[in-house]
C-alpha cells in the first residue's frame, strides 16, 4: 500500500507499526470493512484476553486445560525423550507448563511477535525448569521463520493450543499447518487444540459474556488504532456484536457503527453508515471430521485425538 507507506514514513513508524498502518488502511478501505484479529493483542488487549479465558461463559480455555491434565500421561507417552517443543504464539504459560511437567522435553522454543513478553516468560520458565534449554524466537509465526540452530538435532514437537487455528480462514489454517510441517521438519509431531462445533447458544454466550469483557476486548482495537496510528475513532460510537454463522461454522465478531460517522486515520477518511460493520474476527468451530480432513490435506495425519466428556473441545496429536 503505497499511500500508507508514504504516510508512515512521515510519521517515522517502526516496522511493526508500519505493517499495522498498511493493514488498517487497506482493510478499512474494503467493503465490507474488516480488521485482522491479530491486532487485538497489544498490552491492554492481551490482558483483556486473559480475563476472557476465566469467564464463566468462555469454556475453551478451562476445557482444554482439563484435557491436557487428564490426558497428560497419554501425551507424555508419545513424546520422545529430549525432544524440542516449539510453541506457535506464546501467551500465558499455564498450558505449556502442563506439558513440560509431564514430558521429558530437552528444549522449549516459544515463538511470538511480542519480544518483551516472550523474554519475561522465558526467564520464569528457566527458573522453574532448570534442566530445560529455552530459546525464545521473536517472529510472526504466520510467516516462515528459522528455528534456532541449537535444536537442529532433537525431534521437534509443535504446540498450538487455544484453538488459535480457528481464528484463521480455512485456507490460512491449511497454509499454516503446511508451513509448520516445513519448519518442524521430517518426523515432527504437533499437539494442537481445536474448538468443536456445538450448541449455538453455548457458542453465542461464550462470545457475548454478561460482564462485557469480550465487548471491551473487541472495542480495544479501535483504542489501539487511535493511540498507535493517531486515529480519531469515537469509541462510544461503536458497539460489539458476535453472531454464529451456521453455514460457515464460525463465530463472527463485529464492531457496529451506532450512527453515521466519519473517522480520520493517517490523513485518510473512512465513513460509516448507521449499522455498518467492521468484521474484526472469525472463530471457526470444527467437527472432528472436518478437522481430520484439514490436517490430512495439509500434510499431517492424526495419531491421537482427545476430547472432554461433553465434546466441547479437542486436542490432537498430529504426525508429519
Ligand atoms: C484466541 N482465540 C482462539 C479466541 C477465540 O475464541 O477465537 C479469541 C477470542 N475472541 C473472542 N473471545 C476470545
Amino acid at each position: 500500500n503505497v499511500h500508507a507507506a508514504a504516510l508512515t514514513q512521515v510519521h517515522r513508524f517502526d516496522e511493526a507499526t508500519s505493517a499495522f498502518a498498511g493493514d488498517v488502511i487497506g482493510n478499512l478501505s474494503q467493503h465490507p470493512k474488516r480488521l485482522s484479529p491479530k491486532y487485538f493483542y497489544d498490552a491492554a488487549g492481551s490482558e483483556l484476553f486473559e480475563q476472557i479465558t476465566v469467564l464463566p461463559e468462555y469454556y475453551p480455555t478451562r476445557t482444554e486445560l482439563g484435557i491436557l491434565r487428564s490426558r497428560g500421561d497419554a501425551i507424555a507417552a508419545i513424546i520422545p525423550k529430549g525432544a524440542a517443543l516449539v510453541e506457535f504464539g506464546a501467551g500465558a504459560t499455564t498450558k505449556v507448563r502442563l506439558l513440560l511437567e509431564r514430558c521429558e522435553f530437552g528444549a522449549y522454543v516459544p515463538v511470538d511477535i511480542s519480544g518483551d513478553f516472550l523474554n519475561a516468560q522465558a526467564d520464569a520458565l528457566r527458573k522453574d525448569f532448570p534442566d530445560l534449554a529455552v530459546y525464545p524466537v521473536a517472529a510472526d509465526f504466520t510467516a516462515p521463520f528459522a528455528l534456532p540452530a541449537e535444536i537442529s538435532g532433537p525431534p521437534k514437537v509443535g504446540f498450538f493450543p487455544g484453538s488459535t487455528l480457528g481464528n484463521f480462514e480455512p485456507h490460512e489454517a491449511s497454509a499454516f499447518l503446511r508451513s509448520a510441517r516445513q519448519i518442524l521438519g521430517e518426523g515432527a509431531q504437533m499437539i494442537i487444540g481445536v474448538d468443536l462445533e456445538k450448541n449455538e447458544r453455548v457458542l453465542y454466550d461464550a462470545y457475548n459474556d454478561a460482564a462485557g469483557v469480550t465487548a471491551r476486548f473487541n472495542l480495544n482495537v479501535l483504542v489501539r488504532i487511535n493511540r498507535e496510528l493517531g486515529g480519531n475513532f469515537d469509541i462510544s460510537g461503536f458497539m460489539h456484536r458476535s453472531i454464529y454463522n451456521r453455514e460457515r461454522h464460525r463465530i463472527e465478531m463485529h464492531l457496529i457503527a451506532k450512527k453515521a460517522q466519519s473517522v480520520r486515520i493517517l490523513g485518510q477518511n473512512f465513513s460509516f453508515r448507521p449499522g455498518e460493520s467492521i468484521h474484526t474476527e472469525s472463530s471457526y468451530k470444527y467437527s472432528l471430521e472436518r478437522f481430520t480432513a484439514l490436517a490430512r490435506q495439509s500434510g499431517w495425519s492424526i495419531r491421537d485425538s482427545w476430547t472432554d466428556a461433553e465434546r466441547m473441545f479437542s486436542v490432537h496429536a498430529l504426525v508429519a
